[in-house]
């Protein structure tokens, strides 16, 4: 086999550094918050640190709105304190990704500000400005996070278009000059010594530039296809490849909203030189009916079967590579959403975690998740800060829908579910600040936290601990083809990997019922396996008819 690039056997840890580690009291996180936890998280053995924008931002959705990407925001610290963190990173032997947000900027950003001057301001064209239709906005497109895509401005008449918040515009990517200057930039952060970036909604940074109304067949004004896997976002991806990734020799992960399979293929398949891996959220997508994200709603286990397999196997087929993660800022926490985080926390969650590690793709750890950090079942609006999730409960509230429900809504859905403060002890605040959090903590600190967890032998944390071993002396995981074996079961979520000589059987009761699973006939497995990983004592020796006890998960390996 070829030599491999160092990211596929890596595992990521996601820092979301305003809710990690606050060492000033201001309760926000800081950079010496994190300074203070590479030990711990050394200890945990992951590879590469990603934290999300710590650049300067007026903080409307936590720093994916940047007014200057050559600074740090005030409440995180300062550059120097940014480059020891980075020292002392590499000095422990991980690598650090940072977070490029760069298909909008924050209206507060120069650039923007000297754009809304005047129509003719040598910024103006950095951004997509258009005339009025009939007096309203230039096409129907929705904004992600509610509303109309557009945003009028009174002193040049024009609109501007925001996909996001309306303090989120959209970048001109067709104008070569903001290319340059976004290339520029990055370049800026690669000789500082960064291992890579996170590109955030990379995917979209392409715009059809006939800017069509939507017809309204998937929801009205939805607008996705026009911008989504745009005309030439590969030929953009390739530039900033050439540009910036190879010459700094960069890990590379983009978040792809609304993708496909096809196009994540084109975007890591290596020899077409784009990206190192991609997220796509399919499988993240199966509580949401009809597509709706706001309704609460059970999850179908069978569709997520079925999306994580799919990817599995057609990004193998076609030399891609993914990401792999249940959890980020976005999502609510996994063991609240697919697993039992009242009667089956640790089980649901080993049982959770190994299987998306035992998957092919690089694995993502999101702060907290290590432990077993649950949602933390806010009860009152008052409680929640996010952007989207305030939004949203306006909106509801404008159609009509009684407030308690939305209240439910939101405890399932809220991106904020993932953004309470790192439950460190069971001390104020769970350790995370001596003064008063921006968000308040999660209520079951003092059974759930790090420092209990440490404690204990057989954790949720030492069963990361140990995925994260396996994958460094098991090329299989890494390597193998996958193959997907239950035939529908209705508890058990089960695979196959091989490579070479060897297989590794997967099998996941997903759960609180015990049940058996049967190896289908036409599998031909032989020997003695050994279990590489369990979630109980003594499991089932027979790989063929596999007792599984609530929430168990197996992994058999035959060599
Ligand atoms: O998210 C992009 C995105 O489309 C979603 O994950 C989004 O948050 C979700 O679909 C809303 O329902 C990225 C960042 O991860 C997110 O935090 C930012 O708010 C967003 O981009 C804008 O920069």
């Amino acid at each position: 086999m070829t030599a491999q690039p160092w990211w596929k056997k890596a595992v990521v840890y996601q820092i979301y550094p305003k809710s990690f580690n606050d060492t000033t009291g201001n309760g926000v996180g800081d950079i010496q918050g994190i300074i203070e936890k590479l030990d711990y998280l050394k200890t945990l053995g992951v590879d590469v640190l990603w934290l999300t924008p710590m650049y300067k931002s007026p903080q409307n959705d936590n720093g994916y709105d940047i007014s200057d990407y050559y600074d740090i925001h005030d409440e995180y610290g300062t550059m120097q304190d940014f480059e020891r963190l980075l020292e002392e990173t590499h000095k422990r032997g991980m690598k650090l990704i940072m977070d490029i947000v760069i298909n909008h900027t924050s209206t507060e950003h120069e650039w923007f500000q000297e754009a809304k001057k005047s129509k003719d301001n040598p910024y103006r064209d950095y951004y997509i400005w258009k005339d009025p239709v009939d007096g309203g906005p230039p096409n129907n497109w929705q904004s992600k996070f509610g509303g109309n895509a557009w945003e009028y401005d009174e002193k040049t008449g024009q609109y501007y278009l925001h996909l996001f918040d309306v303090t989120q515009a959209d970048l001109n990517w067709e104008n070569d000059e903001v290319r340059e200057k976004l290339y520029e930039m990055m370049r800026f952060w690669g000789e500082k010594g960064v291992d890579g970036f996170r590109l955030d909604v990379i995917n979209l940074i392409s715009k059809d530039q006939d800017f069509p109304n939507d017809d309204g067949s998937v929801a009205p004004g939805d607008g996705r296809k026009f911008y989504t896997d745009g005309p030439k976002v590969h030929e953009y991806m390739k530039e900033m490849n050439r540009e910036v990734f190879t010459p700094y020799d960069l890990m590379t992960v983009g978040e792809m909203s609304s993708t496909t399979i096809e196009h994540c293929i084109r975007y890591t398949a290596p020899e077409r030189k784009e990206l190192s891996m991609t997220f796509n959220f399919h499988h993240l997508k199966v509580d949401y009916p009809n597509g709706e994200k706001w309704t609460k709603a059970p999850f179908d286990f069978q569709q997520l079967k079925q999306i994580l397999s799919t990817w599995q196997e057609k990004m193998n087929e076609g030399s891609g590579w993914n990401a792999l993660f249940w959890c980020n800022h976005d999502q609510p926490r996994v063991l609240s959403r697919f697993g039992d985080d009242v009667n089956y926390p640790e089980e649901s969650g080993k049982m959770l975690a190994t299987t998306i590690h035992m998957m092919q793709g690089t694995p993502y750890i999101y702060q907290g998740e290590e432990f077993g950090m649950t949602n933390p079942k806010f009860e009152s609006i008052s409680q929640y800060r996010d952007i989207e999730s305030l939004n949203a409960f306006k909106l509801l509230k404008e159609k009509g829908m009684d407030e308690a429900e939305i209240l439910e809504i939101l405890k399932q859905k809220s991106r904020d579910n993932s953004r309470t403060p790192v439950q460190w002890n069971d001390e104020q605040e769970a350790g995370f600040t001596t003064g008063t959090p921006w968000i308040p903590v999660a209520s079951n600190y003092p059974e759930v936290n790090a420092k209990k967890v440490m404690k204990k032998e057989d954790s949720i944390f030492t069963h990361y601990q140990k995925l994260n071993e396996l994958r460094k002396t098991h090329d299989i995981i890494t390597h193998g083809d996958y193959q997907w074996i239950d035939q529908k079961d209705e508890q058990v979520f089960a695979y196959m990997r091989q490579w070479n000589d060897e297989t590794l059987l997967v099998v996941n009761n997903f759960y609180g019922e015990e049940t058996v699973f049967e190896l289908p006939q036409n599998l031909k497995l032989q020997g003695e396996p050994e279990v590489l990983i369990n979630n109980y004592e003594q499991p089932s020796t027979d790989y063929r008819q596999v007792k599984l006890r609530p929430y168990e998960s197996i992994v058999y390996h035959f060599n």
